[in-house]
């Protein structure tokens, strides 16, 4: 069947960026569809239902600052907030701003296609509708699209298989299996001590050890909890202007200016207060090697304390990159998961993955027996969802062209030959470097007053300039050269997908700061774009 509709806005995607999308447009009387591919809202925190799925930012702070309603009524349980929690606060979003009726479930865009005549885009959905709006918005998420490794032989294999990313909605029961996980990144390292606790056996296959720092969850302490929502305005404008999103400033020393004894005090109690604001506790963390080498080598001596078996231990240490350049991981009980007599550990860098084959998979040194293998193999992150559907722009050009040697933005709001057509987080924002709900906030807030302005004048039609994108790309090329950042084969710099362009993806230089460039653009009449 295929239907001819219009509308004045098609989002795309209903996670914590399409659902506020929706509710902003709404409120400018526009007329919004949301296409949405799962069966129902909450985007990365619908489909990550691994075990052990918690978000690394702090309940309070990882949830909408737009509703100081909403603020007060939600009660969050935990210091940080597990999967179903958060999934639970975005359906109550959706119920609370009654925005259901606009949000289309199970129906993934498979196809924009801009017409430069019209100032319009056709959107086509893998359901075969078609329908004409006057903007698209890319609300897809920065790690939407799941990646399995192609290893030889595993449609032979005869047991279970799940993608941490893509996890079954009525959950996986390891008891008594014989389980492999593979993949040692932010949620292997969450999922690993809760499978071990379920498991017959559990053994790792790790190919880059993470950095991991204990999270210390523990229940809200409803005193705390009281004190944040009577100073959430404070709170939330600090997060605001902060470098991270987030309600607190990192150090503003150089680890070099501290002594050793000092340093090591300033990691021992961040350590104890747990989360990864140990990455942020002096200035000079993320753009000094011998700073940054302080950290990794206090880290390596938590692993030490943690893990019995010192080989083990060994393994576990990353020494290949700097510690922040792949994001800290954080934890509960990862390190010392390995004393269990039920898990081991395997080196792939050693002795790499060869294939799979009915009963299990083989390294180059063992063969491996499981009844189920869990991949926590990360995502194409930052452009996998973006360059899914098949986006086509004025002149016929396609986005996967545009952007064949690598992400191109302005602001990574927009891009070049795309007219009215917005990205949400897109790669060139501060986005997966912040506290995405502040990052997700700012962006639609910045959307809406721009199509706003658009309306208001009658305009049809916004499209970033050459010259406003290829100066945006150079300086966000510039400020991550400044860094150690580069130095990382991380999802950040696309090298976890083979065949993806090396290009390091979000905006490094502080939130506040490109807050203040957004808003600067907007007051200077949209600078960098033609509005006609
Ligand atoms: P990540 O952080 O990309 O981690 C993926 C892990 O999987 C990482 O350890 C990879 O090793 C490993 N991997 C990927 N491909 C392979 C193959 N072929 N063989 C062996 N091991 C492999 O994804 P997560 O889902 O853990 O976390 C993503 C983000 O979600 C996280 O940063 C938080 O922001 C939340 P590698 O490092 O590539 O050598």
């Amino acid at each position: 069947m295929s239907l001819e509709r219009e509308v004045d806005v098609v989002v795309v995607g209903a996670g914590f960026s399409g659902l506020y999308m929706l509710h902003k447009l709404r409120q400018q009387n526009l007329d919004v569809v949301v296409f949405e591919r799962g069966d129902g809202v909450g985007g990365t925190w619908f489909w990550n239902r691994y075990p052990g799925a918690r978000c690394d930012v702090e309940s309070q702070d990882y949830s909408y600052s737009f509703s100081p309603e909403l603020e007060q009524e939600w009660e969050w349980t935990e210091r940080y907030p597990a999967q179903p929690e958060i999934l639970n606060y975005l359906n109550h979003v959706a119920d609370r701003f009654d925005l259901r009726r606009s949000i289309e479930l199970e129906t993934e865009v498979t196809k924009a296609a801009f017409d430069d005549g019209a100032n319009q885009w056709l959107v086509t959905t893998d359901r075969g509708e078609s329908i004409k709006a006057k903007y698209v918005v890319m609300a897809t998420g920065c790690l939407s699209n799941g990646r399995v490794p192609d290893f030889d032989g595993m449609d032979t294999f005869g047991g279970e298989i799940y993608h941490t990313g893509s996890w079954p909605q009525e959950g996986v029961d390891f008891t008594g299996k014989r389980v492999g996980v593979i993949g040692t990144g932010s949620s292997g390292i969450q999922a690993i001590p809760e499978i071990a606790k379920q498991a017959e056996q559990l053994t790792v296959f790790q190919r880059t050890p993470g950095f991991s720092v204990p999270a210390r969850n523990a229940p809200i302490d409803p005193e705390f909890l009281k004190e944040v929502k009577a100073n959430y305005p404070q709170r939330r404008e600090f997060a605001r202007r902060s470098a991270t999103g987030l309600p607190f400033n990192g150090g503003t020393e150089t680890a070099m200016e501290a002594t050793d004894e000092q340093r090591k005090a300033t990691y021992e109690s961040l350590w104890g207060e747990g989360g990864f604001r140990i990455g942020a506790a002096y200035a000079d963390l993320i753009v000094n090697k011998d700073s940054n080498d302080t950290l990794a080598a206090f880290i390596h001596s938590k692993i030490d304390e943690a893990v019995d078996d010192p080989r083990t231990a060994e393994k576990l240490k990353p020494r290949d990159y700097p510690v922040s350049t792949k994001r800290i991981c954080v934890d509960t009980d990862y390190y010392a998961t390995y004393n269990r007599p039920n898990v081991s550990l395997v080196d792939v860098r050693q002795s790499p993955i060869v294939g799979f084959d009915e009963r299990g998979l083989k390294t180059q040194d063992a063969e491996y027996e499981f009844d189920v293998v869990v991949f926590a193999t990360g995502f194409d992150a930052m452009t996998g969802a973006l360059l899914g559907p098949d986006i086509t722009g004025a002149n016929g050009l396609s986005l996967r062209e545009h952007w064949h040697a690598g992400p191109r933005t302005y602001l990574g709001l927009s891009t070049v030959g795309f007219p009215n057509m917005f990205i949400v987080a897109g790669p060139g924002s501060p986005s997966v470097l912040t506290n995405m709900v502040s990052a997700i906030e700012q962006h639609v807030e910045w959307i809406s007053d721009h199509l706003a302005h658009l309306e208001d004048r009658g305009l049809q039609r916004s499209e970033a300039l050459s010259e406003a994108e290829d100066g945006w790309v150079a300086q966000v090329n510039g400020i991550a050269e400044s860094t150690l950042f580069n130095t990382a084969n991380s999802w950040y710099l696309g090298a976890n997908v083979p065949g993806k362009p090396r290009i390091f993806m979000p905006y490094a230089g502080g939130f506040g700061a490109y807050r203040e460039t957004c808003d600067a653009v907007a007051a200077d009449g949209y600078r960098g774009f033609v509005l006609s």
